[in-house]
């Protein structure tokens, strides 16, 4: 996979993508990534990316011409058609259906909005405009560096165990269940016993239990999503969480 990233900040990902899993897949050719900014493409003498809005108001929108003229060369030197996702608080919810989505795409370009805000036909850039969470960010470097982590994680390889990414909260609706490592008991908190029984179908079975409860203690809005088996609901029901239905 290539990620581009269009910004006025690249000196802000050098953290995130130089260390632990993004660097390791860097490193073992998973992906590749290039920042460009597009301050580069600001044709005057003093580099001016943003400009008072029309009609009037507080603060500074981004000019299209350098944002479009990045585009295009990028455009340019991709392999492909990168698929183009612009940054915005007002954007589509990501979330790890989205991350799967994209980790499959071959090429991405993330273009980062920043100030108050862009010129509305920068959005005639992006095949889809993507959110992070339900508050304002200074610019769509932080969510960038989010979505890449959720979404490079994902590419076979990337993690040492394969297991460890379907076994993700989330990866099938559900919050995680509860893991532990040695000691067995710790400051007089043991290991729950079925943990230690070596009874494989058992753990799996405690494990669907505890994620089931976690979720429907915490996230019912994800248990109401879910393909529930009658054995499932049946044992939400025992557990004290009424039985969700999905009323379409
Ligand atoms: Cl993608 N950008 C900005 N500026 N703020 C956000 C966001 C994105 N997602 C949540 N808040």
């Amino acid at each position: 996979m290539k990620i581009w990233v269009l910004t006025l900040f690249p000196e802000m990902f050098q953290g995130p993508l130089s260390t632990s899993i993004l660097k390791r897949a860097k490193e073992k050719g998973l992906f590749d990534y290039q920042l460009v900014n597009f301050r580069d493409f600001a044709k005057d003498r003093h580099r001016t990316v943003d400009d008072t809005p029309y009609g009037g108001g507080a603060g500074m929108v981004l000019k299209p011409e350098p944002v479009f003229a990045a585009v295009d060369s990028i455009m340019a030197q991709a392999n492909s058609c990168p698929y183009r996702i612009l940054t915005t608080p007002q954007g589509e919810p990501f979330n790890q259906r989205l991350a799967k989505e994209l980790a499959a795409k071959e090429e991405l370009l993330f273009i980062c909005g920043h100030y108050e805000g862009y010129d509305e036909r920068i959005r005639s850039l992006a095949d889809r405009e993507i959110s992070i969470g339900d508050y304002v960010l200074t610019g769509g470097e932080l969510a960038t560096m989010v979505m890449i982590d959720a979404i490079v994680r994902l590419i076979p390889g990337a993690l040492g165990d394969e297991q460890s990414a379907q076994n993700d909260s989330f990866s099938e609706g559900l919050l995680d269940y509860p893991q532990y490592t040695k000691p067995a008991v710790f400051r007089g908190l043991a290991v729950p016993e079925i943990l230690l029984s070596g009874h494989h179908a058992r753990i799996a079975a405690w494990r669907r239990r505890q994620a089931l409860q976690r979720t429907a203690e915490r996230r019912p809005d994800l248990l109401a999503k879910l393909d529930l088996t009658a054995e499932e609901r049946e044992m939400l029901q025992q557990m004290g969480y009424p039985a969700p239905t999905c009323e379409e």
